[in-house]
């Protein structure tokens, strides 16, 4: 029979076919099928590109039998799922990371080298998706590893991008922007739902009236409506079955307004509220911590988790009559405020869609929802004018009204006649121009609040959420960062990961504590020289990536000094600049010093309209420029700026690392999880008593790490005694002659006016204490370089400095999330033959 038969009925997928098998052969035949029916390519007219799509699908082909079989589990009656709701996610490249979790890295090698590629050179192919600021989004990204990792069913809730976070280009010195067209190619870890898209409403005006049955209800009417579309990508687990879902939603015009708008004649109006309505999901805003009171990215965070938590409930409906018990299934947690309208947001579905009492709605709200906070700096605490909520989000302004009405009166009776404590715990700042508290509202509207580092949850409690703290302890938990092995230590560092693995087995890579059996070989010389040898390795690789991509050439010997972050005042690039030129004096003064050589890595972004980030980068070039070319330093220095510091490149730098820069001003970071990455991949760290550097300090002992600077108390006391960097300054001859260099133009060809804004706010302000730490750094960086002169003592303390990070792994910190916060348990996936077509 020729005649084509429709679907009528479709036949079972056998998963073990040409399409699924893994034998090198079937891999071949895949590899260069998928080039030839998807890419629509021969070889011999193939870009790297078309390898790169075809080796991808190749390699999705193989992980879809666990993603459908994970899907049709966790729809299942009685399995709790988390959904963690982020605006970001920083993901970086997926192949990689996909064919080590699915366990099939080198057989993938063999057939793609045997069909004569190289396979590092595609996945470098890979544009990576950089859904993410920073920390915060790279967090979200290492969590839902985790949670695969761990089989713990959960799907990751976020905002389809059209342009991630810009790229960063150098040009004389300065940071330019340049578009993230990272869609440009296509994304073939994607698959487009169409079909459960949902409609997101916004602006207009709410009218309440009373129904035939008596009943009060409310009606939102409106003034545009937006389709969300959800994008899914599978999140493959490490070596198990669980494939879990990341599901990204993009906006798009709803149909009916092309059909409205046709029909009187506007055909050009139609397409303009097409692009507005497509507007809210084209691009990331670039600002870490530091609020962007946009209009538009009220409407991002408010689209993306009205999406979600519609997609929340349709599911639920699909198994239950009701949604008397959605806290039961779902345990939902907030990244930060920036998804923290979902509480409003879950109150309007319930009361006014689904009809349900306030007493009830409120009940399962304050059930599901769980809070993170990120960040203790003021300027990044969200607040939204009530004025413009109210334009945006009419209906949550009334919804947050009353559930502030409701929450006050609590507080009424728990601190009777006590205005001052109503108008610091009210959702409404009433000072100056009414504003919505976002975290406040988070609080409120959460069971459980938690920090990201010991010393960061300590100080919410007792500054940024006192009075929260106060009233509701038991809320209050402290869940320190982790991030995964898999992809910081087995994908960036494979000849750490090896080495590792003859030594104490493979079991390290699940449960990252085995690296304590390291110890025991800490003092081993054969032990030591093999990881010398690896680090040695690791700097060669980097040093070429140096050359390529800067033109600086730096000394694999030398000691890798590096800083990769986001630029910040309080992260304080700007004091390590100033040690820069404080042995650069040295070697001025006396050129044949004995000193440790040392090359300086810097990488990261500046916010776009933060000034003051961008004068950092360019006072790093500027140094970096006398530094590089002074015959005098005879490449001693070597001061390099990494351009467009992403999840990419910063695979190569961790590993590369001899010492990590963690020198924030205390009590300023919330935690930091680059400084995990380093002390995993063996760096040392310099850091202050900030964020999880704590932490890292007690695992990996005091012995072993490079403790400098001010205590969080101690900060706040000099400030409280009228701190004074000016007379720091003119106390301190090092520092004040490296500050009058950059102020008489030594290292901007002359130009006094250049730096001035950045000097001037250190000389008279110095909000972050650089000044106050700076002679404490620099001691601590001469027993720094000291000690790096020591290879087997410094050695030792870099074996022992991994052996001791297993805490630090994000696998602990999801274990501690499920159990202390989710209530959620492993629902390990079967592998079934056949993936029923009809279920
Ligand atoms: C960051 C914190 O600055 C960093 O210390 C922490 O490790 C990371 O979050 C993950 O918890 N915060 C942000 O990136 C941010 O935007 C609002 O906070």
């Amino acid at each position: 029979n020729e005649e084509p038969q429709g679907f009528v009925c479709v036949p079972e997928i056998r998963v073990e076919d040409d399409r699924t098998g893994l034998d090198i052969e079937t891999l071949k035949r895949a590899f260069a099928d998928n080039l030839f029916y998807i890419q629509g390519k021969l070889g011999s007219m193939a870009t790297p590109n078309d390898y790169y799509m075809a080796l991808a699908y190749t390699v999705r082909d193989r992980l879809l039998q666990r993603w459908l079989n994970s899907a049709q589990t966790y729809l299942r009656g009685d399995v709790k799922v988390v959904c963690y709701l982020s605006a970001e996610f920083l993901l970086g490249p997926h192949l990689g990371n996909n064919l080590i979790n699915l366990g099939i890295y080198d057989r993938i090698e063999q057939a793609i080298t045997e069909s004569g590629l190289d396979l590092q050179e595609l996945i470098a192919q890979e544009e990576e998706p950089g859904l993410g600021n920073g920390g915060l989004g790279r967090l979200a990204a290492c969590y839902i590893d985790s949670l695969a990792s761990l089989e713990i069913p959960a799907i990751g809730y976020g905002i389809r991008y059209e342009f991630g976070i810009f790229d960063q280009e150098i040009q004389d010195g300065w940071q330019v922007e340049i578009t993230d067209k990272w869609l440009r190619y296509g994304n073939p870890w994607e698959i487009a739902r169409p079909e459960i898209a949902v409609e997101v409403k916004l602006g207009g005006y709410v009218d309440h009236y009373v129904d035939d049955a008596g009943n009060y209800r409310t009606h939102w009417i409106p003034d545009r409506e937006v389709h969300g579309v959800p994008y899914d990508t599978p999140i493959l687990g490490y070596r198990v079955n669980t494939a879990n879902t990341l599901r990204l939603w993009k906006a798009e015009a709803p149909e009916s307004f092309d059909f409205q708008a046709f029909n009187v004649g506007d055909y050009y109006g139609a397409v303009d509220a097409k692009i507005s309505s497509e507007n809210i999901t084209k691009v990331l805003y670039p600002n870490d911590e530091q609020v962007q009171g946009k209009r538009l990215r009220l409407e991002q965070q408010y689209f993306f988790v009205s999406c979600s938590l519609q997609d929340m409930i349709r599911l639920y409906l699909l198994e239950n009559p009701n949604l008397d018990n959605f806290h039961e299934t779902f345990a939902v947690q907030l990244n930060d405020t920036h998804p923290s309208i979902g509480v409003p947001e879950l109150m309007r579905l319930l009361v006014d869609e689904h009809h349900m009492a306030w007493e009830q709605a409120w009940q399962i709200t304050t059930h599901t929802f769980a809070y993170t906070n990120h960040t203790l700096l003021p300027e990044a605490l969200e607040k939204w004018s009530v004025q413009l909520f109210g334009r945006v989000l009419p209906r949550h302004l009334e919804i947050i009204y009353e559930i502030n009405r409701r929450f006050l009166d609590m507080v009424r009776i728990r601190y009777p006649d006590n205005d001052a404590k109503l108008a610091s715990l009210s959702l409404i700042d009433e000072l100056g121009k009414k504003s919505v508290r976002m975290a406040h509202l988070a609080c409120v509207g959460s069971y459980a609040i938690n920090g990201v580092a010991q010393l960061h949850t300590e100080l919410l409690k007792k500054d940024v959420l006192h009075d929260f703290y106060a009233l509701w302890p038991e809320k209050f938990s402290n869940k320190t960062n982790g991030v995964t092995p898999r992809r910081w230590v087995v994908q960036n560092n494979p000849g750490l990961s090896k080495l590792i693995s003859r030594k104490i087995g493979d079991r390290w890579i699940t449960h990252l504590d085995e690296l304590r059996k390291l110890e025991q070989f800490a003092d081993d010389p054969q032990f030591q020289a093999q990881w010398q040898q690896v680090k040695q390795n690791c700097k060669h690789q980097l040093t070429k990536q140096i050359k390529e991509r800067t033109g600086v050439v730096v000394d694999p010997t030398s000691m890798f000094d590096i800083q990769v972050k986001r630029i910040h005042e309080y992260k304080r690039q700007h004091l390590n600049a100033l040690h820069i030129i404080t042995l650069y004096n040295r070697l001025k003064e006396n050129p044949d010093l004995d000193l440790q050589p040392r090359t300086f890595i810097f990488g990261g972004k500046a916010a776009p309209g933060y000034f003051m980030a961008k004068l950092m980068i360019k006072l790093i070039t500027s140094v970096g420029e006398v530094v590089n070319n002074d015959p005098d330093v005879r490449d001693r220095l070597k001061v390099v700026f990494l351009p467009d510091y992403n999840v990419t490149n910063s695979q190569r730098v961790y590993p590369a690392a001899d010492l990590s820069e963690q020198i924030s001003t205390a009590g300023k970071e919330a935690s930091g999880t680059g400084n995990m990455k380093f002390s995993l991949n063996g760096a040392l760290t310099i850091g202050t008593l900030d964020g999880a550097n704590v932490e890292i300090r007690e695992e990996v002992g005091a012995e072993n790490f490079f403790l400098f600077g001010l205590t969080t108390p101690e900060v706040k006391e000099q400030k409280a005694n009228g701190y004074n960097s000016w007379d720091v300054y003119n106390a301190n001859p090092g520092l004040k002659k490296a500050i009058d260099m950059i102020s008489c133009g030594f290292f901007s060809h002359g130009d006094q006016q250049l730096f001035k804004p950045l000097l001037d706010s250190l000389l008279y302000d110095d909000k972050y204490m650089l000044f106050a730490d700076y002679q404490d750094y620099i001691d601590c960086q001469d027993r720094v370089g000291d000690a790096f002169k020591h290879k087997d003592a410094w050695t030792k303390m870099s074996i022992l400095n991994t052996a001791r990070s297993g805490k630090f792994s994000s696998d602990r910190a999801i274990r501690e999330y499920c159990q202390e916060i989710w209530q959620v348990e492993p629902v390990p996936i079967e592998l079934q033959e056949y993936v029923q077509a009809n279920a």
